[in-house]
């Protein structure tokens, strides 16, 4: 007994922000209003930070007697407390998590797709504190820079309470290569706080993987266990979800073993003050938005286009308010997003568009046709707000 256990039915659920948009109340799954999350700025508020929940949020019974096992292939399995993890080195990482499905509902305005709706909100920029894996992973004698263990473990699983159907009622997993954890640079974390609280319910309490950089599915919530493993974990959401598949792939003929798992994500810019379509006057108008890229590459520019792509401005970029952002690790948040900001003059119909561009120049595709594939995850095509002039009678 552990004292973190997964309830079968909804029936104890936290509460939440009325204002979130809620795209399945079983498992709970909203995202904040495109003006919330812009509005909000650069660090996301708790209560409008998307919830990506695949079963009744777990519940723990007894903090003071919760623990987290490490066990699997390593020499000396154990078991921490919340004060086992506080009493190491205290990492603070601010990171931005994005569910592999945002944009999907525009991916599936192509062809039908399976998934949760989410408009451009199932994203989010936090501020994360924990331990980093890397040190409780020394604890059991696993040392920085292994990939391997001396039991032959290279990957790191990460297992839940929660009940999915899915995975058949049992707990979400998922996991990463051990170097990933164990690597100089990594910001892996096994986070206890959430923007400087402790995380609430919905979010993982007491303990939940932050994993920057990749796709939300990767963030195990609800710790209950880190196993150490010779082969990547084999649970449903590594294995037979989140991946991207050739667009001629259909149910009928899928092989999900033929394609690996979905982790870092690509680049990504939105455009969130407008809602599409947007009716104006003819004048001046300014457009917010956030741009991010995975695997910690920095967002190098921001193109808007206020003629449906025929001319592009840049845009200006900030992760702190007034201070211009540059795309290099050591003046900015190498795993946030950032805010972009642009104007111009609008007289006529048109589309507003934006596409970002990272440090390795990796672009965003143009049109969601090219990239749909049937499970709607990754959709980073260009974003495009159609916007219908209203002039004044006269
Ligand atoms: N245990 C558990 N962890 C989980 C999930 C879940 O359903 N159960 N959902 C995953 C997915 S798909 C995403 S996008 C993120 C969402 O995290 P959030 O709800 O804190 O935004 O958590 C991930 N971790
Ligand atoms: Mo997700």
């Amino acid at each position: 007994m552990k004292f973190l256990r997964g309830p079968s039915d909804y029936s104890q659920e936290p509460p939440r922000h009325p204002s979130l948009i809620i795209n399945s109340q079983e498992p709970f799954n909203a995202e904040p209003s495109r003006s919330a999350l812009i509005s909000s700025s650069y660090v996301t508020p708790v209560d409008l930070f998307y919830k990506r929940n695949h079963g009744p949020v777990p519940i723990v019974d007894d903090i003071e007697r919760y623990r987290v096992s490490i066990c699997g292939l390593v020499e000396k399995s154990m078991e921490l407390s919340i004060a086992d993890m506080k009493k190491l080195p205290k990492h603070i990482v601010t990171a931005t998590l994005q569910c592999a499905g945002n944009r999907r509902t525009a991916m599936s305005k192509v062809k039908t797709v399976k998934g949760v709706g989410w408009d451009v909100c199932a994203i989010g920029n936090a501020i994360w504190g924990g331990a980093k894996l890397a040190d409780v992973l020394e604890l059991v004698g696993i040392p920085n820079l292994a990939s391997i263990t001396p039991l032959g473990g290279k990957h790191v699983e990460f297992i839940s309470v929660d009940k999915c159907k899915e995975e058949n009622g049992g707990p979400y997993k998922a996991s990463i290569p051990l170097i990933q954890a164990t690597t100089s640079d990594s910001e892996v974390i096994l986070a206890y706080e959430m923007n400087g609280e402790p995380l609430n319910r919905d979010h993982g309490y007491p303990l939940r993987v932050i994993v920057p950089g990749v796709i939300g599915a990767r963030s195990v919530k609800w710790l209950d266990s880190i196993n150490i493993i010779a082969e990547e974990c084999q649970g449903f959401f590594m294995q037979k979800d989140y991946k991207t598949f050739p667009p001629k792939i259909n149910w009928e003929n899928i092989d999900w073993s033929t394609r690996r798992p979905q982790m870092d994500f690509p680049v990504q810019s939105v455009i969130c003050s407008l809602e599409d379509v947007t009716k104006v006057k003819p004048g001046k108008i300014t457009i917010h938005g956030y741009a991010v890229s995975g695997g910690g590459r920095g967002i190098e520019r921001v193109d808007v286009s206020f003629d449906g792509g025929k001319t592009w401005v840049e845009a200006s970029r900030y992760q702190k308010t007034e201070i211009p952002y540059v795309a290099d690790e050591k003046s900015s948040d190498k795993w946030a997003w950032v805010l972009f900001k642009a104007e111009d003059e609008i007289s006529e119909n048109t589309e507003i568009v934006a596409k970002a561009v990272d440090i390795a120049a990796n672009v965003q595709p143009e049109n969601v046709e090219f990239i749909w594939n049937l499970r709607g995850i990754l959709n980073t095509s260009w974003h495009r707000i159609h916007i219908h002039t209203e002039h004044p009678d006269n």
